[in-house]
């Protein structure tokens, strides 16, 4: 008697636990902490890194390509930064930026926590509303990039919003930085072997940057899949050559020589103890910024003035249009119609700011924010940080009249082991899905490359300069030469 009624009693414990929970369901949060043992006060910059965080959205969306189809997407979409990300910037930001109430690059939702001691603390709480409001069908194709120092501790929130087009679909998502140079396999994103993030969750992923470079992320749900969808997106780490190379050549060099990470005679990649171009010509570059350095090269053979992130990647129409419809998609036809740069196709790729796409409830929101114009200050190098995510192709990027200066090839500075130059000057790059490139458009020579003049950046894959059906489009953009470059927005002043 006793025990029955105590299980008919666990039974309605069970039953009240069981459907109250979608009361609880939701838990949503981001994490970005003011100290942690590595960076014990909050640093901003300097030679030991900060702490940077960044909040993204997995979800669904839709996007335009250059033929005016409107393309369904499973997306990433920003919910931090997001006045940043609107300006073609990186959306990853310091934690008095993130933490904040009222910047309008802080953590979408953010609010204070009724239940901390004392009541109204920033601990990661956030209202779901507002996450709920910007998130749902907001993909942006790329995905929000992302932007840290070596030595950053980088805390980045994905909050799975739910692909309202496709509610038959309880589609997790993860963030994968593919070939980074990872410690933990659990922040890894490869969902076998760790974690993923159901719908109405959030999850904040912690990443060191102990090696600067070109990379990419993307979801690693059902890859191709995902990845044919939208969920690409771009990451690169800074050197920290960038940091210890400011003031005069002395104080430069005691800096750099002071410190063992950056320290000339431990490093087969450090052929001279600081940079050259910083300490001879300009403290600042062409640019107005400070001098800036693809890699750690101790010779200043990376230097740049301007840099472009360049995402590659291809969208098959006939899948996307599957995706939305609840039919059967067809992984083996797969094959690309659009040819995509930062998400779009000529001639959007030069459509200055970003662009936006109608969704299913009639609103606009942004889908493509970074436009892929290259504009470079005269006499000027720009850095292309090149990435590749395409699910189906190849593809070739070729430049006329301006040449290619290969320095990195999937994040590591073309060095061999003995620390001899393997650079190289082209004037076309070939890569396949999951590889990336660094590439120093050299247009030194003023003679050649004359403020006014416009050049292009172009596939030779001639079936690939469409936008599916339509010709004259695809992988393709131009390549201006200005008096000056606007180093916020990066337009040709
Ligand atoms: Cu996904």
């Amino acid at each position: 008697m006793f025990s029955k009624q105590l299980f008919s009693r666990s039974l309605y414990m069970l039953l009240l636990v069981t459907f109250a929970a979608p009361v609880f369901a939701q838990s949503f949060r981001v994490q970005c902490p003011t100290s942690t043992v590595l960076h014990p006060a909050v640093v901003t910059a300097g030679v030991s890194g900060a702490i940077k965080c960044q909040q993204i959205s997995g979800g669904d969306g839709y996007s335009t390509m250059g033929d005016g189809n409107q393309t369904y997407m499973f997306s990433f979409g920003p919910l931090s930064g997001l006045a940043d990300i609107k300006n073609g910037l990186p959306g990853t930001e310091p934690v008095s930026v993130f933490n904040s109430l009222v910047d309008p690059n802080g953590a979408v939702g953010l609010s204070p926590d009724p239940d901390s001691v004392p009541a109204g603390q920033i601990t990661g709480h956030v209202d779901p509303r507002p996450i709920m409001d910007i998130g749902v069908m907001n993909g942006n194709i790329p995905a929000p990039t992302m932007a840290i120092d070596e030595d950053d501790e980088f805390f980045l929130t994905l909050t799975n919003v739910g692909m309202i087009m496709r509610p038959d679909l309880f589609e997790k998502h993860t963030v994968h930085f593919h070939g980074y140079p990872n410690a933990s396999s659990f922040y890894d994103g490869v969902p076998d072997a760790s974690v993923a993030i159901n719908i109405g969750a959030s999850f904040t992923y912690y990443y060191l940057a102990p090696d600067a470079g070109t990379y990419f992320f993307h979801c690693h749900i059902t890859p191709p899949e995902h990845l044919q969808m939208g969920m690409v997106g771009q990451i690169y780490v800074r050197p920290r050559q960038n940091r210890v190379s400011s003031g005069t050549l002395y104080a430069g060099l005691m800096a750099q020589q002071s410190d063992l990470r950056t320290k000339c005679g431990n490093d087969i990649l450090c052929s001279s103890p600081l940079p050259p171009v910083n300490a001879t010509t300009h403290l600042n570059n062409k640019a107005g910024t400070p001098t800036l350095y693809a890699y750690n090269d101790g010779d200043g053979s990376t230097a740049y003035d301007v840099e472009y992130p360049v995402q590659i990647h291809g969208f098959d129409p006939n899948f996307h249009f599957v995706g939305m419809t609840f039919n059967p998609e067809a992984f083996t036809d797969m094959k690309d119609k659009h040819f995509l740069l930062n998400g779009r196709s000529y001639p959007d790729t030069v459509t200055p700011g970003p662009m936006s796409t109608e969704v299913s409830d009639g609103t606009q929101h942004f889908s493509q924010p970074l436009p892929t114009i290259i504009n470079i200050p005269v006499g000027g190098k720009a850095l292309l940080r090149i990435s590749d995510l395409d699910v189906t192709e190849f593809q070739t990027l070729a430049s006329l009249g301006i040449p290619m200066h290969v320095i990195g090839i999937n994040a590591r500075l073309l060095r061999d082991l003995s620390g001899n130059d393997m650079t190289y000057n082209t004037n076309s790059i070939t890569v396949g899905g999951g590889e990336s490139i660094d590439v120093i458009l050299d247009a030194s020579d003023t003679v050649n490359h004359p403020a006014g003049a416009v050049y292009y950046l172009y596939t030779p894959n001639l079936d690939h300069l469409s936008n599916d059906a339509e010709n004259f489009g695809g992988l393709m953009t131009e390549v201006h030469i200005c008096n000056s470059v606007n180093p916020t927005n990066k337009s040709c002043v």
